[in-house]
């Protein structure tokens, strides 16, 4: 590969200034007078390059990733295919609009979607530009086939930014805090939440009894969809029981509702397989994706059962951006690298890197109340000793010290006190290693009482 980029940047981990350093708080400064409050970042350090599981900042100092942008770099930050792809690309073109003069790219990532979302019936699918549209197509594409207009979704649940998906999000601070009222017909289920449910409750269980209340207050043919993360992304990387899903899909089934995965986090070999649903064998009807899809191009999807996708009429999918080129481009050559590098059993390789790690540290601190996930997708809920009460302020002490020593993690959850592992696919075993090493001082210190 010819093509020179920070990919491949030599490097480990090195913090040669404060964190932040001083270009860093300057630029900070400078982006306090022009950039709204509401845009939070959770490390300021500003970014010069990233490669594969490196980040490189202005003053010089480098940092382990283990946040990928928030799971979109699995296969690496300007990995050289996707850089040679979206090269090529701008050169050639670098916007139409498919809804005025199509390109094959565009057909090329519908192709590759078919053929690897789970279930091998016949599919189609919608382009567009960010995950909260998929979601919010998919809910477009389920009342439209269904005629119907109930929407189920989680506790915990994260779906987006936009009115619609807002109001399938869980959380309201800081989410949805002032920006409602939300559509009507949303309707919210508990989740399976292993570490918090009661003792014993299997995912089935725990599936009945939300689907219970559903039919009681709802009525199951008044749902369209039942829209969930197979596994819960910002809600705290929560995994179902197992049975959860299958219940959920069994269910949908029965009430001619229609399942909608929303992959957007966990899909595209993150957990270990294309899509997370796949662990289960649960064929959702309709998939959302986006993320990892097109390594750091903005590209999102839904895909789904022809008929269901097709009851959408003629035109009335669209956006200006949807597809666009350039992303479609990283997007072909990010499925190339997953495929010819098999990340997904990269992802596995890090599940039992991470898995037998954090379990060891969990046996040497009681604060570790669970160690939960999958593949490149884990989290460590933290809590008061002794208790299953969140500890959110320790995740935070932990997470500092982890910058202060070029560590880059954040906490996720809905309690703000599970911390959140989700390096690229295409880490280094070495780095993954070292930042561990760190974590595991960063615990002795904050256990000792130090300061972050
Ligand atoms: N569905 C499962 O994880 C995005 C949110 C970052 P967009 N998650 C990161 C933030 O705080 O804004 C996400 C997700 C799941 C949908 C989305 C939304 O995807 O591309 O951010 O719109």
């Amino acid at each position: 590969m010819t093509v020179n980029s920070a990919h491949d940047l030599a490097g480990r981990r090195e913090v040669v200034t404060e964190v932040p350093g001083p270009r860093s708080r300057q630029l900070q400064e400078r982006r306090h007078r022009a950039v709204a409050r509401g845009v939070g970042s959770a490390l300021p350090v500003y970014v010069r390059a990233a490669g594969a599981g490196l980040l490189h900042d202005i003053d010089g100092n480098t940092f382990v990733d283990l946040c990928s942008g928030l799971g979109v770099t699995g296969v690496g930050n300007a990995a050289p295919d996707v850089v040679a792809a979206v090269r090529g690309q701008v050169s050639e073109f670098t916007h139409t609009c498919f809804l005025a003069t199509p390109y094959e790219g565009y057909v090329a990532v519908c192709e590759e979607l078919a053929d690897l979302t789970p279930g091998d019936h016949e599919k189609r699918s919608a382009l567009f530009s960010t995950g909260a549209e998929a979601v919010e197509n998919a809910v477009k594409v389920a009342r439209a086939a269904t005629g119907r207009a109930a929407v189920v979704v989680l506790d915990h649940a994260y779906h987006g930014r936009t009115n619609l998906t807002l109001g399938l999000t869980a959380r309201n601070n800081p989410f949805k805090q002032g920006f409602g009222p939300f559509t009507p017909e949303i309707h919210r289920i508990p989740a399976s939440y292993p570490f918090r449910d009661p003792a014993g409750q299997t995912g089935e269980q725990a599936a009945r009894r939300s689907l219970e209340a559903l039919e009681r207050q709802v009525g199951g043919e008044n749902v369209a969809a039942v829209v969930l993360e197979p596994i819960l992304g910002e809600g705290g990387f929560i995994v179902p029981a197992p049975g959860f899903l299958p219940e959920i899909a069994r269910w949908c089934a029965e009430y001619g509702a229609l399942l909608v995965a929303d992959e957007i986090q966990s899909g595209f070999c993150r957990t270990g397989a294309w899509f997370a649903s796949e662990h289960e064998g649960v064929v959702p009807d309709l998939v959302a994706s986006a993320k990892g899809i097109a390594g750091g191009l903005p590209l999102s999807a839904v895909t789904g059962r022809a008929e269901i996708m097709d009851a959408v009429q003629a035109g009335g999918f669209g956006g200006t951006y949807g597809g666009n080129p350039v992303a479609c481009a990283a997007a072909l050559a990010s499925i190339g690298v997953m495929r010819r590098d098999d990340l997904a059993g990269a992802a596995r390789r890090i599940e039992q890197t991470l898995l037998g790690r954090l379990k060891d540290l969990q046996s040497r601190h009681e604060v570790i109340g669970e160690v939960r996930g999958r593949g490149a997708m884990i989290g460590v809920e933290l809590v008061r000793p002794g208790t299953d009460e969140p500890a959110p302020e320790l995740a935070q002490r932990i997470v500092a010290a982890c910058h202060a020593r070029g560590v880059f993690l954040l906490t996720v959850g809905t309690y703000g006190n599970v911390l959140r592992f989700l390096p690229p696919l295409v880490i280094p075993q070495g780095l993954l290693d070292d930042a561990l090493d760190v974590l595991e001082e960063c615990f002795a210190q904050v256990a000792a009482g130090g300061a972050g």
